[in-house]
């Protein structure tokens, strides 16, 4: 390691006083015709008739040979395109760090995964070493002419090896990315209808953060924005609302499966207003509230059966770096366990 350490700055952390108030009504549900406007005026990515045979295989060799329940974790944040040939795009905070640490838990505990993830964002296992700003060559050392790990690192790394060869080896999970917000709505849609055979044995643990606002492909220009377009010296863009498809996929796009949205606000005061409105909006059976500057440290869980559940970890085990998933996973598959159980009455 260098003699000279460097303090590690982050710059992706937004300034609390600088958060956007959002105690503005909430957007209506998305009907049937708003889902048929979207995706009639919409073109699908091209990739997806490969992406449906991949998890036509996953979810067929699970069902048929390892009975496992699936997870479909979503993760990160969805790129909103201001030219069709893109230079520029609206992008989110999200890093991934919430989907790729839940979908480890699901793994451990014996769950086959679907992770819908930004691609290059944070991945379950590669996560431990990747985005850090530690470089990975800082994670070697050179012994006898040679790389290797450096002792100092090895134990955690095997144990990170184990869990994540044991994932592969049995094929239980599989990735899929997107960046847009379109490539997500779609892949999305394919996936909750691929789980359909899976019933209540599926749970959908919706991570991502999704923009509220998008360009519509028909007002998306070709070609990058000119600084001729400017008026005045300033660039207007008009955003369009995305439909809230969480109630299409409640009660059309999935059958059966568990669903877990996330609220994330800013406001402590809103958080468990905003929490409960979803719930009843969308009538599905859980969401996992959470504020931007304390996300990694506390989460209520809002259902319409039970009371609210503060999940907190102490500062203590925060710097030992235990993470909240290793404590939201096993209370979701309880929850899971008890839904399961009713589909079955
Ligand atoms: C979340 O609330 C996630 O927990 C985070 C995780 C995005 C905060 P990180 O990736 O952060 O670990 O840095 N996700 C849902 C966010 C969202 O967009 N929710 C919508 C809303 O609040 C409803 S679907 O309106």
């Amino acid at each position: 390691m260098s003699p000279i350490s460097q303090k590690n700055f982050h710059t992706a952390n937004p300034e609390e006083a600088t958060a956007i108030d959002r105690s503005i009504p909430e957007f209506a549900a998305a009907q049937v015709s708003d889902e048929d406007d979207y995706f009639a005026n919409h073109k699908p990515p091209s990739y997806l008739p490969e992406i449906k045979q991949e998890l036509e295989e996953f979810v067929s060799y699970h069902k048929e040979t390892t009975g496992k329940r699936i997870a479909l974790v979503t993760s990160g944040g969805t790129t909103v395109p201001l030219e069709n040939n893109t230079v520029r795009f609206i992008d989110n905070f999200s890093a991934g760090t919430r989907g790729a640490t839940s979908a480890e838990y699901f793994l451990e505990n014996g769950y086959a995964v679907i992770f819908l993830h930004r691609e290059f964002s944070l991945l379950p296992y590669s996560r431990h070493y990747s985005h850090s700003t530690n470089c990975f060559l800082d994670y070697m050392t050179e012994s006898n002419g040679k790389i290797e790990i450096d002792p100092k690192f090895s134990d955690a790394m095997l144990q990170v090896y184990r869990k994540y060869k044991q994932a592969q080896d049995s094929s239980s999970l599989l990735l899929i990315p997107y960046t847009t917000v379109n490539q997500y709505l779609y892949t999305l849609k394919l996936i909750s209808e691929e789980l359909k055979v899976y019933g209540s044995k599926a749970v959908f643990y919706l991570a991502a953060a999704v923009s509220d606002f998008f360009i519509p492909e028909s007002r998306m220009p070709q070609h990058k924005i000119q600084s001729s377009a400017t008026q005045n010296g300033e660039l207007s863009i008009h955003l369009a609302q995305v439909p809230k498809f969480l109630s299409r996929l409640v009660d059309n796009w999935s059958s059966g499966a568990m669903i877990i949205s996330f609220k994330l606000e800013t406001d402590n005061n809103l958080l468990l207003k905003k929490a409960r409105s979803a719930l009843e909006r969308y009538h599905h059976q859980l969401v996992i509230g959470n504020l931007l500057q304390t996300r990694k440290k506390e989460v209520v869980f809002v259902s319409s059966d039970k009371e609210d559940h503060w999940i907190r970890l102490t500062d203590e085990e925060l710097k030992n770096g235990k993470m909240i998933e290793s404590e939201m996973i096993p209370a979701v598959i309880k929850l899971h366990d008890e839904w399961i159980k009713k589909a079955k009455i």
